[in-house]
């Protein structure tokens, strides 16, 4: 019987939990920050978990086994099921996970026992849900352009070009502007040419670390928003200023659509409101280019966090007020397998500074947040000594890395310096690498456990 395994305080935390049916859990990561390897992990785990082969999930801590029937995954209404085969299928090529370019979805069934009064009065339901919905990585950094006008958007967008490192990235893009006559009005073709040219830029700082990209759908193939036919661009601000010229108002007006026929709906289907939040955060980019990358990394996980509604999860708000606020935040830093296990402090650390302006969003002290580190998969092994990594390079020789220690803060951090990231491939043996994969175990029991 129940009673018997738990204290009151411990039924009390049973009943918080199980009074929700269904528990949204959003992963939010800017592109190529590992969320899909993220989620096929998770799905490999609980498969190996609910077969029995393997007790791998200490997810389920919160959730004895006693209690559970049968554990499984289905596609979530209103979303293609997360291709988990293609992966694996990938995995086991030796290629990592393609980049996302569609939405993707999967709701896990917790089924509970039927039988018991104590589970009858305890837990009231007896499907409990997950939902997780996988996305491109670009679609995140646009949703902020839905609290701005398009004059708005296009100073800030300048203002941050300007900047290093975006610049160093820019100089084509800033040519093409300098040398456009913004007195013709627009035809298709100068339009073609002006946002082509913008592309151009995105596409490049992409390459070069760069995550504030805005809008980053305009980097992503046919499901994405039609940048071909309702393209823009920032425009300088002597022609963004002047309401009355015809780019801008051409511009307003294709942002406007933007805003309209693509940001809403994205919002509201892909990014409903979750009650617990993994934001998935990549160091590595910005740790292989410059302290200014991580900087700007900083800058734009700050935008990010004005997106989302933050507060108290409460009885009251969930069913008289019927809203959702995200009361739980787990920063994560994925990847912890590509630096030494010594050199995994300073790298907690850097993600504490680099989220500390998404963390300053939480203006109340409702929303409980924890900073982790995690690898989805173990792709590396310990190396001769505790500055070094074993690993497997593309044309699969196996070599050993030494490393430098990372800096502690950013401000140590010298401005030429930089942290070449670890080329390594998908072992053979991904199987075993991805169930004995790092810090999963404490990040879900964080975000189940209880509200304080
Ligand atoms: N070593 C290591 N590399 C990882 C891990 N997770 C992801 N990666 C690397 O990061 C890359 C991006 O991972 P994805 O899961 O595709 O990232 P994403 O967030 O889904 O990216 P988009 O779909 O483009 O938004 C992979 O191709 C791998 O090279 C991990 O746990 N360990
Ligand atoms: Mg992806």
């Amino acid at each position: 019987m129940i009673h018997q395994w738990f204290t009151p305080a411990q039924h009390k935390h049973w009943a918080d939990w199980f009074l929700k049916e269904r528990h949204r859990f959003t992963i939010t990561g800017l592109s190529r920050s590992g969320k899909s390897m993220l989620f096929t992990s998770l799905m490999t785990m609980l498969k190996f978990r609910s077969e029995g082969k393997y007790d791998c999930l200490p997810l389920l801590e919160h959730l004895p086994m006693e209690l559970v029937e049968h554990i499984w995954v289905e596609p979530l209404d209103g979303f293609k099921m997360f291709p988990v085969e293609a992966h694996v299928e990938a995995l086991h090529q030796g290629q990592w996970p393609s980049p996302t370019e569609d939405v993707y979805g999967f709701k896990l069934v917790v089924r509970l026992q039927q039988t018991g009064k104590v589970k009858k009065y305890l837990l009231p339901y007896t499907d409990i849900m997950f939902e997780f919905i996988d996305y491109p990585g670009e679609w995140l950094t646009d949703l902020p352009l839905l609290n701005r006008t398009f004059n708005q958007w296009s100073d800030s967008s300048w203002a941050q070009q300007m900047n290093r490192p975006q610049r160093d990235y820019a100089h084509e893009w800033h040519e093409t502007v300098e040398s456009f006559d913004f007195d013709t009005a627009p035809d298709e073709q100068r339009v073609t040419t002006l946002v082509g040219s913008y592309r151009r830029y995105l596409q490049h700082a992409k390459k070069h670390g760069i995550t504030l990209l805005q809008p980053g759908s305009f980097l992503l193939g046919d499901n994405s928003y039609d940048w071909q036919s309702k393209g823009f661009t920032p425009l300088p601000s002597c022609i963004s200023s002047d309401i009355t010229n015809p780019w801008t108002k051409l511009f307003t007006e294709h942002f406007t659509h933007f805003q309209t026929s693509w940001l809403k709906p994205l919002r509201q289907q892909t990014f409903r409101q979750a009650d617990k939040q993994i934001i998935l955060i990549d160091l590595f980019e910005g740790l292989n280019h410059s302290k200014h990358h991580l900087y700007q990394l900083k800058e734009t996980l700050s935008h990010l966090a004005e997106t989302f509604r933050y507060g108290e999860d409460s009885w009251v708000a969930r069913h008289v007020l019927r809203q959702t606020t995200i009361s739980k935040v787990a920063f994560v830093a994925g990847k912890a397998d590509l630096i030494p296990p010594g050199h995994r402090d300073a790298l907690l650390s850097l993600l504490k500074q680099v989220t500390a302006g998404a963390v300053a969003r939480f203006d109340d002290n409702t929303v409980q947040f924890e900073h982790f580190l995690v690898s989805a998969i173990q792709a590396t092994d310990p190396g001769s000594n505790a500055n070094s990594l074993r690993y497997l390079t593309a044309d699969k020789r196996y070599l050993e890395a030494e490393f430098e220690p990372l800096p502690e803060t950013l401000a140590q951090m010298s401005a030429e310096e930089h942290f070449p990231v670890l080329p390594a491939r998908v072992p053979d043996d991904y199987l075993p690498r991805i169930l004995n994969g790092r810090g999963l175990d404490r990040l879900f029991q964080f975000l189940l456990g209880k509200e304080s």
